[in-house]
């Protein structure tokens, strides 16, 4: 049986799978793997089950019979692709699982920063009830009004059915090509970036992070917004420069904003970010139900297994779907 490595804990199902058809090792230990813990567990390992840790060089010269690296994540912009291509090796990840989950979460936050929901579950606690009534802590209505969409891949269809059909709101989008199935669905328009910061009444980033859309919002694209506008960030926190959000939330420019992901994770309890009463804060949960990251688990543990067992995974990244050899 082929030998793999368990970076992560994993439910009891999906690790019944791998043994089904590997021999493996796990990761025992109380906190998260550190990065020489990882390294020195390679050596044998022809499968890889992670979350998130970077997959490069480093890594790769320690792990000389490595063919699959299965990642419990829709993103993969942990993988350097190019060390991982020029090796032949597999990067898998587990896509359309969580579409709903983080759907789910992207239309909290926005529901979260627009009534100010923290703000007030933190003023019913201290006893401030009678407080609520005034004007200053009133909030913005979320339906009916215009969400730009930047990144409209199937979580952010998923987040525009919401939107549309449960909000009544109208649907602005830019991505890298026209969805034209997407728009008939959802009457959203496809328009220029610029355009959509100009229009949009909720700017919501649902990107993969890649070279192309580190700080994709930066100051420029931020004194665009209306300053009436609130900003969802439920992809990568680098996708933000960090300090132009700051300032823009600093200077009024913007009403709000609603975060998933930070540039630095965990986000470091000095950022300003976390003394804005108007930011709502999460701690990367977008896919965090029982069910969702169950089935994410499944998933990889599928991929990975397919992989040393000789079959195509399902769950191939695209970069890396040519030059496979199974
Ligand atoms: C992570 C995510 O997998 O799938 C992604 O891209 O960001 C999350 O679902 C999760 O944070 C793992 O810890």
């Amino acid at each position: 049986k082929p030998k793999v490595f368990l970076a992560r804990p994993i439910p009891a199902e999906a690790e019944a799978y791998i043994s089904e058809h590997c021999t493996y090792e796990k990761w025992q230990g109380s906190a998260p793997i550190t990065r020489s813990e990882l390294l020195e567990r390679l050596e044998d390992a022809e499968g890889l089950l992670i979350t998130g840790e970077t997959i490069n060089d480093e890594l790769l010269d320690h792990a000389p019979k490595l063919k699959v690296v299965s990642n419990i994540s829709v993103g993969y912009n942990n993988f350097d692709l190019e060390s991982m291509k020029k090796r032949n090796i597999m990067g898998t990840n587990t896509p359309d699982v969580l579409n709903e989950t983080v759907a789910d979460l992207a239309l909290a936050l926005i529901l979260s920063a627009a009534r100010r929901i923290p703000e007030l579950d933190k003023l019913v606690k201290d006893g401030k009830w009678e407080e609520q009534d005034d004007e200053p802590l009133f909030g913005v209505d979320v339906h009916g009004k215009t969400l730009g969409i930047i990144g409209m891949g199937r979580i952010g269809e998923a987040i525009g059915k919401r939107a549309k059909f449960g909000f009544n709101m109208d649907i602005l989008y830019h991505n890298r090509r026209r969805k034209p199935k997407t728009e008939e669905v959802l009457g959203a328009e496809y328009v220029p970036l610029e355009e959509l910061l100009q229009s949009s009444d909720f700017v919501l980033l649902m990107v993969p992070f890649t070279l192309e859309t580190r700080h994709l919002m930066g100051q420029e694209q931020f004194a665009l917004m209306k300053k009436s506008a609130i900003f969802i960030n439920t992809s990568r926190g680098q996708t933000v420069d960090e300090n132009a959000l700051i300032q823009a939330l600093q200077n009024k420019e913007i009403l709000a904003a609603g975060l998933d992901v930070f540039d630095q994770e965990p986000v470091s309890t000095g950022n300003p970010l976390l003394k804005l009463p108007n930011v709502v804060t999460l701690p990367h949960i977008g896919s965090a139900t029982h069910q969702t990251r169950f089935d994410m688990a499944m998933l990889a543990a599928k991929n990975l297994v397919a992989a040393v067992t000789g079959n195509e995974p399902q769950n191939i990244v695209q970069e890396l779907k040519s030059g496979i050899k199974l």
